[in-house]
């Protein structure tokens, strides 16, 4: 991965980290029953702000920013609180159609969001659920360090290295143009890859060298215009992996007319 990084300061309009974390959206953070405290002693507050850099990651057509967002004491909670709360998707919402034919997902789903929106994703439409307390904490956390704002959250879980997401493009009809989509991970280390969509199977027209990054447990991917325009993505199966990992993609969603 460091072959494709380059240090430099924070990308987002927000060059500096937040000062201060809102009350409300912690709540499932405190000890049940206790009064509001000072945020130093709140659980994890120390390090509830990692101060590390920003990495870019670019290639032809290629533009990525990565950066450990959470402390490993905030992303553990954060994965705690996530195996508690989300709800996933069940019954004929897991299945896929690829080439006209219904699969199951290798992994479980689900989205979350503003309730106007709906994406359709691989054939399905899906309605979002409503945001909740963590979703929403991670949601602000992006917003501090990036200065975007997102709208809707697909959420991936993967139980081992089994579970595994096949090459794509997040190119759906309802994202709005341009809009850089937030992907963040908590639990197992995966292997993730870009491949440039003209290097793809047999008829390539070039040979362009993939991009293999590691997502690490609190980290975030910002995958900026144009990359998927030009590129596909996807986490592998990695068989000795035998721990758990959750990803979010927040998005830009818009609301269209049904089709
Ligand atoms: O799990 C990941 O890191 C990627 C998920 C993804 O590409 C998607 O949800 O579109
Ligand atoms: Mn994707």
């Amino acid at each position: 991965m460091d072959k494709f990084l380059v240090k430099r300061p924070s990308p987002g309009k927000n060059k500096q980290e937040p000062l201060e974390m809102k009350g409300g959206e912690l709540d499932w953070m405190r000890d049940g029953g206790e009064k509001k405290r000072p945020r130093s002693q709140m659980p994890g507050a120390d390090e509830s702000f990692v101060h590390s850099p920003w990495k870019q990651i670019r290639a032809e057509g290629l533009n990525c920013d990565y950066k450990i967002l959470f402390s490993k004491t905030e992303a553990d909670k954060i994965f705690q609180e996530l195996e508690k709360e989300v709800e996933y998707f069940e019954g004929d919402l897991t299945k896929v159609q690829v080439f006209g034919k219904w699969h199951n997902i290798p992994r479980k789903q689900v989205t979350y969001g503003d309730p106007e929106l709906t994406y359709t994703y691989s054939g399905v439409t899906f309605a979002p659920k409503l945001w909740i307390p963590v979703l929403n904490h991670i949601r602000e956390r992006i917003t501090l360090a990036t200065g975007h704002t997102f709208n809707f959250v697909l959420i991936n879980r993967y139980k081992d290295g089994c579970d595994h997401i096949g090459e794509h493009q997040d190119d759906e009809r309802e994202l709005v143009p341009r809009s850089p989509i937030a992907s963040v991970s908590f639990g197992a280390c995966r292997d993730f890859f870009f491949r440039h969509g003209a290097s793809r199977g047999k008829n390539a027209s070039c040979h362009i060298e993939p991009v293999r990054l590691q997502l690490a447990h609190g980290s975030l991917l910002m995958m900026n215009y144009p990359t998927n325009v030009y590129w596909y993505h996807s986490l592998p199966t990695r068989k000795r992996v035998l721990a758990p990992r959750i990803n979010l993609t927040f998005r830009k969603v818009m609301a269209l007319p049904k089709q």
